[in-house]
């Protein structure tokens, strides 16, 4: 087995050594410093002739055998490196020590430095960030207890990250649905999201201003009151529990207050309670978390967090995969898959551009038929159009080196419906009035000449 050589200088630096518990595969040495040769720090022997040829080859370090060296003297630092150098040139060696940086010891191929202190410091502000958390879920806890029922009150059409996080809060409160619901003043619209509510087997109860009278606490997930409008229903401006990561806004009491503007998501803040909290964490809940830091986050991409990242790694090893891909990927009725097929004998991929006419279709195909378009060879953008109800809905992609999707679909729409959307992710709605209107018939040739046209003029940004 591979051996850890630690040298420590001086006592100090051996003691605590000692204390932080060797490995087993470590041989623990020390060189005195004066006055200091009469001590035995437990498990070490002392090299007494110092940092020399002769101690080196006394250690006898083989292939694979890796030195440390702990020490806050830069003399000493520059002298260990050195010395292994010439006479162990194949070991690594890692020099801990908070006085000295990579740049400041000679060269050697195969050098690490960080500081000893600072690792355990970093660790100790780790911990007491847990204990932060830890701090606000026992104050929940204890503000919630004694409250008959709560409601867990989301956004209007709650989107991926409240739902999550809403979820997260009732589960760490120990509550179900009965006595603490997920409430909100407006159903979930988009498709999307409520195949994410299906595949969780979720509830979200749809509430009027006078109906908040029944619960006996609120606590409110991913949204402020003074979102609910201009003048908010006076039982939301005075709540029991706020955690968002929106911009902080005025205007309202509550007892608790958590708002963290720099995370990409409040499922980031729910995960990091869990956690602190101890709490078993499965894997229905950890799915959904982790697909309100992704939706949220698009992704992971831009407005990230570090604390987003390492909440997703911590829900990564217990998500269930399965569960994501029915969320992300709801099944394709046999309907939507024979019009596709239609779409798909068709394709031409013109310019980059490849589009996809659908014809009468459930909403949430849309966006997995764009998503299947921009795989095709040669695509760097995916439309797929369909009629849903009166209207005409299309959801783009595109690789994400070129113009953004949002900014397209917004040019497309100009004056006839209404869209948005993200750099590689946009979605449009135009009425089939206002097409018509325009355009003549909604044929499938008509839509697919008029969106081929608006795309090329669009995504070439005249
Ligand atoms: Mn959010």
């Amino acid at each position: 087995m591979a051996r850890r050589i630690i040298v420590c200088d001086g006592l100090a630096s051996a003691r605590l050594w000692s204390r932080i518990g060797a490995d087993e595969a470590e041989v623990l040495t020390w060189v005195p410093r004066d006055g200091e040769s009469r001590s035995r720090p437990p498990g070490f022997h002392a090299l007494s002739r110092g940092l020399c040829a002769e101690s080196v080859a006394k250690l006898a370090p083989k292939t694979g055998d890796g030195f440390a060296f702990v020490s806050e003297d830069p003399t000493f630092a520059r002298a260990a490196v050195s010395l292994v150098a010439r006479e162990a040139p194949n070991s690594p060696v890692l020099v801990l020590s908070d006085s000295v940086t990579a740049e400041d010891l000679p060269s050697h191929p195969c050098l690490r430095a960080n500081g000893l202190r600072s690792l355990i410091r970093d660790d100790v502000d780790e911990e007491f960030d847990h204990l932060a958390n830890l701090r606000r879920v026992v104050a929940i806890r204890t503000l919630i207890e004694p409250r008959e029922k709560v409601g867990i009150l989301l956004q209007p059409d709650p989107d991926p990250d409240g739902i999550a996080g809403g979820y997260a809060l009732r589960a760490l409160i120990g509550r179900k649905s009965p006595t603490a619901p997920l409430i909100s003043f407006g159903e979930v619209k988009r498709p999307e999201n409520r195949a994410m509510v299906e595949a969780l087997g979720l509830e979200i109860r749809t509430v009027t201003p006078d109906e908040l009278d029944e619960f006996d606490a609120l606590a409110l997930v991913d949204v402020q009151p003074s979102v609910f409008g201009e003048s908010p229903p006076a039982r939301v401006l005075s709540v029991d529990v706020v955690i968002d990561h929106h911009p902080e806004r005025s205007g309202y009491d509550t007892v608790i207050r958590d708002i963290r503007p720099a995370y990409g998501a409040t499922a980031t803040i729910l995960t990091e309670y869990i956690r602190a909290a101890g709490m078993e964490l499965r894997p229905r809940l950890a799915t959904a978390l982790t697909y309100g830091i992704k939706s949220d986050t698009q992704l992971l991409g831009r407005e990230t967090s570090r604390q987003d990242m390492t909440a997703f790694a911590y829900l990564h090893s217990v998500h269930s995969p399965a569960l994501l891909r029915r969320i992300e990927r709801p099944a394709l009725p046999a309907e939507a898959l024979r019009a596709l097929g239609r779409a798909l004998s068709r394709t031409e991929i013109t310019d980059g551009v490849h589009l996809l006419v659908l014809g009468r279709v459930r909403e949430d195909v849309i966006p997995q038929v764009a998503d299947l378009g921009l795989q095709a060879e040669g695509a760097e953008w995916a439309i797929a159009a369909g009629i849903v109800k009166s209207d005409l809905v299309f959801s783009v992609r595109n690789v994400g080196y070129v113009r953004a999707a949002g900014d397209v679909v917004r040019a497309v729409v100009e004056g006839l419906g209404v869209g948005g959307g993200h750099r590689s992710m946009a979605k449009g709605i135009i009425p089939l009035k206002a097409f018509r209107k325009t355009y003549g018939d909604a044929t499938r040739t008509r839509i697919q000449n008029v969106l081929q046209a608006a795309f090329a003029k669009a995504i070439n940004g005249d």
